[in-house]
C-alpha cells in the first residue's frame, strides 16, 4: 500500500451526541432545564417551540444567557449572573442524568449496530460534543452499558474548549488528542452548527441524520443527509446525497462516503 492510499483510509469515526446518538433535546435537555428552573422557584418555562429557537446557541449555560438576553429581558439579573447560571446548569445536569438513568431516552435507529460494526472492524471511535461530560457518560451507561465509555478513545465534551460548536475547536481538540488528521476521519452530526464545526475542522466526510429541530437547516457540504441511519427492515430516507445500497448505513456506506469526500 502506498503512503498516499494509506493517508486516504477511513480510520476514525467522530460522533456528535445530542440529536445524533439519541434524540435528547426536546424530551431530555429541555425538560431537565425546566425542572431546574422550577426547583429554583423561577417561572421560566421553555416550550418545545421556544426551545427550537434557543437551540441556535449551543451549550446549556450559553443557552440560558441567550434566553435572558433575547426572550426574557424583564428578568432582574442577580449580581453574579454567571454564578447563578452555573448553579442552574448544575441542577439541570443532575435532572438530565437522572432521566437518562431511568431509561428515558433510547439511542437512535442504527447507532448501536453501526458502533458495533465499526468496533469489530477496528475503527477508532471518539466523541466530539458540546454537552457536559457527565451527560455523555449518563447516555452511554444507560444505553450501551458502562463499559461502552471505554469504546471511545477520546470523549471531547463541554467546556474543554472555550468556543463551542459551530466553532471547530472541539473537533480539533479530539483529533489532536488522537494524533490523527482530518483526512482519516468521518464525522456524524445532526445540526447545522455541528456540521459547520466539523467542516471548519477540515473534515470532509460528513454524515448528517436530521431530527425534527434540524430538518430545515442548511446542510450544504454534507456527504449524505438522512432522516436516520436506518436498520435492516427500517430504511432510512435520503434527503441529500447518494442512495443507500441496503437502505441503511453500514460501514461500507461510510467507507464509500469517505472515499468520495477525499475527491
Ligand atoms: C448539544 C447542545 C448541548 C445540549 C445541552 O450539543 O447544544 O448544549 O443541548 O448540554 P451536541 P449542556 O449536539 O454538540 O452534543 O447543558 O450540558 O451544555
Ligand atoms: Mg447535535
Amino acid at each position: 500500500m502506498t503512503a498516499e492510499s494509506n493517508k486516504a483510509s477511513l480510520d476514525v469515526l467522530l460522533f456528535d451526541v445530542d440529536g445524533t446518538l439519541a434524540d435528547t433535546e426536546r424530551d431530555g435537555h429541555r425538560l431537565a432545564f425546566n425542572r431546574a428552573f422550577a426547583e429554583a422557584g423561577l417561572d421560566w418555562d421553555w416550550s418545545e417551540e421556544l426551545y427550537g429557537q434557543l437551540l441556535q446557541v449551543t451549550g446549556g449555560k450559553e443557552r440560558m444567557h441567550y434566553y435572558l438576553e433575547r426572550f426574557n429581558r424583564c428578568f432582574e439579573p442577580p449580581p453574579d449572573l454567571a454564578g447563578f447560571i452555573a448553579g442552574l446548569h448544575q441542577a439541570k445536569t443532575r435532572h438530565y442524568a437522572q432521566m437518562l438513568a431511568e431509561g428515558a431516552i433510547p439511542l437512535r435507529p442504527g447507532v448501536k449496530r453501526l458502533i458495533a460494526e465499526a468496533r469489530s472492524a477496528g475503527l477508532r471511535l471518539a466523541i466530539a460534543t458540546t454537552t457536559t461530560p457527565l451527560n455523555v457518560s449518563a447516555l452511554l451507561d444507560s444505553t450501551l452499558g458502562p463499559e461502552s465509555n471505554d469504546w471511545f478513545e477520546v470523549i471531547a465534551a463541554g467546556d474543554l474548549v472555550a468556543a463551542k460548536k459551530p466553532a471547530p475547536d472541539i473537533y480539533l481538540w479530539a483529533m489532536q488528542r488522537m494524533g490523527v488528521s482530518a483526512e482519516q476521519c468521518l464525522a456524524l452530526e445532526d445540526s447545522d452548527n455541528g456540521l459547520r464545526a466539523a467542516r471548519d475542522a477540515q473534515i470532509k466526510a460528513l454524515l448528517v441524520t436530521v431530527n425534527d429541530y434540524t430538518r430545515q437547516q442548511d446542510f450544504s457540504g454534507a456527504s449524505l443527509v438522512l432522516d436516520q441511519l436506518g436498520e435492516p427492515g427500517q430504511p432510512a430516507q435520503v434527503l441529500a446525497g447518494p442512495a443507500l445500497a441496503k437502505g441503511y448505513v453500514d460501514l461500507a456506506t461510510l467507507r464509500q462516503l469517505h472515499r468520495q469526500a477525499q475527491g
